[in-house]
């Protein structure tokens, strides 16, 4: 019998969208169950007891969270398509440059959208600075990739959400910092990622995601924005 692979998601989440890229370029078949992080069901409460977060991977009766965690769960389990490159110092540094990418550019990038004033200044340029070492490390490559550069590898899918994501949150936050003078390689590899047939058949729409982001945006800063003056 053939195994069950089920991807417990939401319909807006960058996390999940790397796993079901992940899937699909892998030619894993796979159930998507969406669902409501706003009013979670017992079930994402039993497969992630600890995060409670999506996305959720079930392969047969093994659960496993973590979007990263996921990614190379798939990659060692499916080894078609190899996501990680196969050289020990190459797959160090997929991982060292995904770490910095989710540190230093996601969470500046994600709360300059819904930050005002002074703190929104800050978070925009701490987010250009660590797109600027993006940068310079994709110079004259298609993509990231994983043993060459040619096709879709790890770091493309962890950092994807900047093809997709970010210019929605730049539209919602009136900002910029995908400028594409700045960033022409990034830019390029943007249109690129965004026309490859695996990810363009899997994403949400945008007008539905603009708007979501607009009262997520509102929703944080009146629940986080007085917090402002205590955090200088
Ligand atoms: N580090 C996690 C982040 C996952 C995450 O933040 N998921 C959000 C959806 S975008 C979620 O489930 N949020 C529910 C919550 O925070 O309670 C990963 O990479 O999988």
């Amino acid at each position: 019998m053939a195994a069950q692979v089920k991807l417990v998601g939401f319909w807006a989440s960058p996390f999940a969208f790397r796993v079901e890229w992940a899937l699909k370029l892998k030619g894993v078949e796979f159930e998507y169950i969406e669902e409501d992080i706003f009013n979670k069901s017992n079930r994402l409460l039993e497969l992630n007891p600890v995060h409670k977060k999506v996305p959720v991977l079930v392969h047969d009766q093994k659960i496993i969270a973590e979007s990263f965690v996921i990614l190379e769960y798939i990659d060692e389990t499916w080894t078609q398509n190899p996501l990680l490159p196969q050289d020990p110092h190459k797959r160090a540094m997929a991982r060292f440059w995904t770490k910095f990418a989710e540190e230093k550019l996601l969470e500046p990038a994600w709360t300059s959208m819904w930050y005002k004033g002074e703190e929104k200044e800050r978070a925009e340029k701490l987010a250009m600075e660590a797109l600027e070492k993006i940068e310079e490390q994709l110079k004259g490559n298609k993509y990231f990739g994983g043993d060459d550069h040619d096709t879709i590898g790890y770091l493309d899918i962890a950092i994807g959400w900047i093809s997709y994501w970010l210019p929605v949150w730049e539209e919602v936050g009136s900002m910029k910092i995908l400028d594409p003078e700045k960033f022409p390689s990034i830019t390029a590899w943007k249109i690129r990622l965004l026309d490859h047939p695996k990810i363009r058949d899997s994403l949400p729409p945008r007008d539905k995601l603009l708007e979501y982001f607009h009262k997520r945006s509102q929703v944080l800063y009146s629940y986080y924005g007085s917090q402002f003056s205590s955090m200088n």
